[in-house]
């Protein structure tokens, strides 16, 4: 679609003028432009397309992001030792979070954090490390906002019997005709799904707790400074109630894998056990005060639960004939439900180190104080 972004940042309340753009090509879902200005003391913007078909709420979604930014600015503010920092939403010129164009297509704006990078494939152990204790502050930080007053912006998003069941139907309906295709991953998808079914169970009985969580925990939606310090957590559409498992989960399935989350190569796809371990120990550092005994037990697990799940949203989507998921060739959902199996395997072949790890954890960190 033609965008005209030096129009839309017209609508901004922005420093400086317009002085150019760029296009970032990290996400599937939203699309995201570097705004340049001509202004020496501002970085610049950080412009973003909502996809508004997969975010149907975006009022929710925009309150739901300024509560939380705002929880989180007053948080550090109180606790200048942490040393983090937090995105900061830019208002339209009329004073609404978001600006929505005559062609209905919502944008919204963030200051941009300069000098800071992300990671698709974590590099060593101490960027792990640094980044479980990110995701971990991020959650205790917001631990006393009330969940309730944040909107659940994708319903039952980490559902997996919605998931299954969407599967069940796009596998039965076949409407891009690739079923053929995937007779692999559907022996894969049988055999695992009844396993996966012990999370929504724990939470159905109140065993794992909700709270409030990232759910789209990315190793690559961490920001890094210069020195590798985490800096500061981004993309933050998915952020309402959740299980800490779903955050862990998708964490380790992202930055402690072996290889890309769409590598065609899958004798490249492993676990890495170095690296789940010290991002593992960060997380429990930052979360230990109040992990429950049921996630504990579940924490190695819920990185194939996550894998599994996301798995099957990529075969699903596949299935549908890519309707959700941006993709860049034919094969390119298949490829990245495949490595999601393939890493599965690898943490079933490790499952008990994995849980050792954590338990190991739990005896050699100390908590990081947060003030509440
Ligand atoms: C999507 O667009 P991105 O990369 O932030 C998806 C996540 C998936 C991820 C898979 C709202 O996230 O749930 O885990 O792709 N986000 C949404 O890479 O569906
Ligand atoms: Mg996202």
């Amino acid at each position: 679609m033609e965008r005209n972004i030096e129009e839309i940042i017209t609508h901004f309340d922005i420093i400086g003028d317009f002085d150019g753009f760029e296009k970032n090509e990290t996400g599937h879902i939203n699309e995201s432009y570097r705004i340049h200005t001509n202004s020496v003391e501002h970085p610049g913007y950080f412009l973003q397309w909502i996809n508004n078909t997969i975010f149907k709420d975006v009022d929710g979604l925009m309150e739901n992001i300024c509560s939380v930014t705002r929880h989180l600015a007053q948080k550090l503010a109180e606790n200048p030792k942490l040393d983090f920092s937090v995105l900061e939403v830019i208002p339209c010129n009329d004073g609404k979070n978001f600006y929505l164009d005559p062609a209905g297509q919502y944008w919204r704006l963030y200051t941009f954090i300069d000098d800071a990078h992300g990671y698709n494939v974590v590099e060593n152990v101490e960027i792990a490390n640094e980044g479980g204790k990110a995701f971990g502050l991020f959650m205790s930080l917001l631990a006393d906002l009330p969940s309730n007053g944040l909107s659940e912006t994708i319903p039952n998003f980490h559902n997996i019997e919605k998931r299954l069941e969407a599967y069940q139907v796009s596998l039965e309906q076949d409407i891009a005709g690739r079923a053929k295709e995937i007779r692999e991953e559907i022996a894969f998808v049988a055999s695992r799904a009844e396993q996966m079914l012990a999370i929504p169970a724990l939470i159905k009985s109140g065993s794992l707790p909700m709270r409030i969580t990232h759910n789209d925990t990315k190793f690559n939606n961490i920001l890094f400074d210069q020195h590798n310090h985490a800096l500061c957590i981004v993309d933050l559409d998915t952020v309402m109630p959740g299980s800490i498992l779903f955050d862990f989960g998708d964490s380790i399935r992202t930055g402690a894998n072996t290889a890309n989350e769409d590598e065609q190569d899958l004798s490249k796809v492993d676990i890495n056990l170095p690296i789940y371990e010290a991002y593992t120990r960060g997380f429990i550092e930052s979360t230990r005060e109040t992990l429950t005994s049921a996630e504990i037990e579940n924490l190695a697990f819920s990185a194939r639960f996550m894998t599994f799940i996301i798995g099957l949203r990529f075969l699903t989507d596949f299935l549908n004939g890519d309707t959700y998921f941006r993709t860049s060739y034919p094969l390119h959902n298949l490829i990245r439900a495949k490595v999601q199996f393939r890493l599965i395997e690898a943490m079933e072949k490790n499952s008990e180190i994995m849980h050792s790890i954590v338990m190991r954890s739990l005896k050699n960190t100390f908590s990081l104080t947060v003030s509440k």
